[in-house]
């Protein structure tokens, strides 16, 4: 039985879909504290939980017989900047109790996210690999540099089987994004959709690791399957697919849609997006569990275009 937490989150929304279709719905509990997330999830149960409530949480774990968590509650880059003490307690609270049950309840795997924001300034701009130097200077990558060291504690000193990856931006047309520095990438189609004009909160050449949302979703599950030996990260694997700017996704957005205006006035989001890898070099996800892209940016837009209106007129 999977439980996942955040489930209505952008990632979470796509993720417990794919889980139901790869487990059956009745193996799915989608859970999350925001009390509209219900509707949500037609295909599988949905309770609420708030995933810092710890009597909750155990109390969950055991009557649901739950023996995987995906662990995807958590305040993302822009938010946590604007809530530092909370986005700390509620991202690292909430997965140290998790190893904690991991451990505890012997729960068979947890997946956990981990992000490209662990790395910072002082870290290669290009192609940085797995074990580049990571200063991270914002709460959320601070969150997730100290949970990818909490997820290598838990397996080498309890053998709890945590997985993580550092996903890079994430771009999807099911759900929503929700304070994230690279929601930009997801809410300009939305503008040049509706026809209108995008003003961009990044500078036109600001050049972050992106990833279009099946991607993400194929390597979670990837990750979770892959043979335990195969396996030599514990803290989180760098994943990438592609890396752009805000002006060359424009570029490629009004290929198909001509009349479509950007406009730039970065604002604080710019200087979390300063900090981090342009680019990411993923070779040890490649070579320990086969991981391979699937989107390039052209079909990234091209099949965002022809999705996206559906749901934006539904
Ligand atoms: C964020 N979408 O912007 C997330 C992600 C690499 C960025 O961690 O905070």
């Amino acid at each position: 039985k999977l439980l996942v937490t955040g489930a209505a989150g952008q990632l979470g929304t796509e993720l417990t879909q794919r889980l139901c279709e790869r487990y059956g719905p009745e193996a799915v509990l989608a859970t999350d504290i925001n009390p509209e997330a219900a509707g949500k999830f037609p295909y599988c149960r949905f309770a609420l939980l708030d995933v810092l409530d710890k009597d909750q949480v155990k109390e969950c774990l055991r009557k649901e017989k739950i023996t995987q968590v995906y662990h995807l509650a958590a305040t993302l880059s822009a938010t946590a900047e604007q809530k530092p003490l909370f986005a700390w307690k509620l991202n690292m609270d909430s997965l140290l109790f998790l190893l904690e049950m991991g451990k505890e309840l012997k729960l068979d795997k947890i997946f956990w996210p981990s992000s490209i924001a662990v790395f910072g300034p002082h870290s290669p701009k290009e192609h940085t690999s797995q074990y580049a130097v990571k200063e991270p200077t914002t709460v959320y990558g601070i969150s997730k540099l100290a949970g990818e060291r909490w997820c290598e504690y838990y397996y080498r000193h309890y053998g709890v089987d945590v997985r993580s990856l550092r996903y890079p931006g994430l771009i999807g047309y099911k759900s929503s994004p929700g304070g994230g520095t690279t929601d930009y990438a997801v809410e300009i189609f939305h503008k040049a959709l509706a026809g209108e004009k995008y003003n961009s909160y990044l500078n036109s050449d600001t050049r972050l690791p992106m990833m279009y949302m099946p991607d993400a979703i194929k390597a979670t599950l990837a990750l979770m399957q892959a043979p335990k030996e195969n396996l030599s990260v514990r803290s989180a694997y760098n994943l990438a697919a592609l890396s752009f700017t805000p002006d060359e996704l424009y570029q490629g957005i009004r290929q198909h849609l001509p009349e479509f205006s950007i406009g730039y006035a970065p604002d604080y989001r710019q200087d979390i997006a300063a900090g981090w890898p342009q680019s990411i070099d993923d070779q040890v996800a490649r070579s320990d569990w086969g991981w391979t892209p699937d989107y390039n940016l052209a079909a990234l837009i091209e099949d965002m275009l022809e999705k996206l209106p559906k749901l934006t007129h539904k």
